[in-house]
C-alpha cells in the first residue's frame, strides 16, 4: 500500500513528518500513523570575500598592520597579502558570512580614515555564490 504523507506534527519540540503506514486495524498506539524525525533543513550561509584595494598613498606597514589586526594574519602572511595587493591591484583578506564580511570592511575603512589613509576595503560575493 502506498504511504501518503498527510501532515506535520510537533512532538516534544522535534519536528516530525507524519506518514500513513497502513490500514486502521494495524493499530500500534499511533492511530495507524508511523512517525519519523524530519531531515534537518540546514544550509550553509552564502559567503563573501573581504577585498583590499591598492592605492598609491597608504604605507605598506599600515596595510600589514591592518591584516594582522583585523584578519588575524601573522607578519609573514600579512606581508605576502599586502605585496599581492600592491602588485596586482587587489587581494582577498578573508571569506566570511555577509554580516561578518561587512563589519570587517567597515572597521578597516574607519580605521584607515581615522589614520588619514585612503585605503579601501570592499565586500564581494564569493565565487560559488554569484
Ligand atoms: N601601494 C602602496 C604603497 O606603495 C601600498 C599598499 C598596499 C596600499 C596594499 C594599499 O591595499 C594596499 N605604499
Amino acid at each position: 500500500m502506498a504511504i501518503t504523507q498527510i501532515r506535520e506534527k510537533s512532538v516534544a519540540m522535534e519536528r516530525v513528518d507524519v506518514v500513513c503506514s497502513g490500514p486502521k486495524d494495524e493499530e500500534d498506539g499511533d492511530g495507524g500513523l508511523a512517525v519519523a524525525p524530519a531531515k534537518p533543513k540546514l544550509k550553509r550561509p552564502p559567503l563573501f570575500k573581504v577585498v583590499l584595494l591598492n592605492d598609491d598613498y597608504t604605507p605598506m606597514e599600515f596595510v600589514v598592520d591592518i591584516l594582522e589586526r583585523f584578519f588575524n594574519m601573522n607578519r609573514e602572511k600579512a606581508t605576502q597579502v599586502m605585496l599581492a595587493v600592491h602588485t596586482q591591484g587587489k587581494g582577498v583578506c578573508g571569506i566570511y558570512p555577509r554580516d561578518i564580511a561587512e563589519t570587517k570592511a567597515t572597521h578597516v575603512n574607519q580605521h584607515a580614515r581615522d589614520s588619514g589613509h585612503p585605503l579601501l576595503c570592499e565586500v564581494e560575493p564569493s565565487e560559488d555564490e554569484e
